[in-house]
């Protein structure tokens, strides 16, 4: 008997973000660096993208993403491509425009079985001021206040009635604000947990623009790039939420971060003048449950607070220093 083995190719679309760039590389080293395609509207100069094929692509542009899909007959797509919460509230047409469109676009190309799998992000923003502050179920209240959180609530639900009406198999998580020393976060409420670190290294001072008791969910990069490769890899039987599961891994407040980064350099010094991110931080959730994920396809964080700090501090120092 001869078996057809279709092998797995990926396009990451939005590759040169936060998150798009430790993605490219885990991916690249998963499926070999011919196997996964990187692109982006412009090419960043990080080193990952010279290792293997880079496309410039408008996300928006459905024919571009189609023809793109086509000539390197990718099965999976990574979406990673979005106005985040800050940069969102400041052009909300855009945001809806890219967050929306881009997922529609790559949906429907799964409709159409030119492509097998689709990884899309959704977020801790969904969440609004009515739902619990405090271990916040993964089903529960979600009246969103930001667009970003508007977009990535529609989106979920978009995931939802394509994996029910058309067999899409799409899955997605709900980041926490991701800390990361490789590639800087742009454009969202969560970004101050990165900007301390290189404020500290650098300066040894940084003004924050979160409030000192502002508690947030957060994850160190490994863990969310872990947690992305793993839905994708889970046994389809065992994805029984398709609009978007929650994953945690820790929470803090800036002061108590702060305490934990004067541990390694005693000398650093913060000073807080909240701006217009506070009231979306209000917004959200304090800490996440992220029973159903663990449950379903094995999810566990493996770094707290302590163990990014040292992370951090260890490499931005390699880095910067
Ligand atoms: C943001 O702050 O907008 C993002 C997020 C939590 O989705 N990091």
């Amino acid at each position: 008997m001869i078996v057809f083995l279709m092998s797995t190719k990926v396009l990451i679309i939005g590759a040169c973000g936060q998150i798009g760039t430790e993605l490219t590389a885990a991916l690249r080293n998963t499926y070999g660096a011919e196997n996964v395609i990187a692109s982006d509207i412009r090419q960043s100069e990080s080193e990952v993208f010279t290792q293997g094929v880079f496309e410039l692509l408008d996300a928006r542009n459905k024919e571009a993403i189609q023809a793109c899909v086509e000539k390197h007959e990718i099965t999976d797509v990574y979406l990673m491509a979005a106005l985040l919460s800050a940069t969102a509230e400041k052009n909300p047409e855009f945001a809806w425009d890219l967050n929306m469109n881009s997922l529609l676009h790559v949906l429907n190309l799964a409709k159409d079985k030119i492509v097998k799998k689709v990884f899309w992000p959704s977020s801790i923003a969904v969440f609004g001021e009515n739902s619990p502050k405090k271990n916040t179920p993964q089903h529960t209240i979600m009246e969103p206040s930001t667009v970003y959180g508007i977009s990535k609530l529609a989106g979920e639900r978009w995931c939802e009635y394509y994996y029910k009406n058309y067999g899409v198999d799409v899955r997605s998580i709900r980041y926490p604000g991701i800390i990361s020393w490789k590639a800087n976060p742009g454009g969202g409420t969560t970004d101050y947990a990165v900007e301390i670190f290189h404020e500290a290294i650098k300066h040894g001072q940084y003004t924050c623009f979160l409030s000192e008791d502002t508690s947030l969910p957060m994850m160190f990069m490994d863990d969310a790039v872990r947690a992305t490769i793993a839905i994708m890899n889970a046994e389809v039987t065992d994805i029984n939420i398709r609009s978007s599961y929650n994953i945690a891994a820790t929470s803090f407040t800036p002061k108590e971060l702060t305490s934990a980064i004067q541990e390694l350099l005693p000398e650093f010094t913060i000073a807080y003048e909240p701006d217009f991110r506070q009231q979306i931080a209000d917004s959200w959730p304090e800490s996440i449950d992220d029973s159903a994920a663990t449950n379903d396809w094995n999810w566990s964080s493996e770094f707290d607070m302590k163990a990014i700090v040292s992370e951090m501090i260890t490499n931005l120092n390699k880095r910067l220093g």
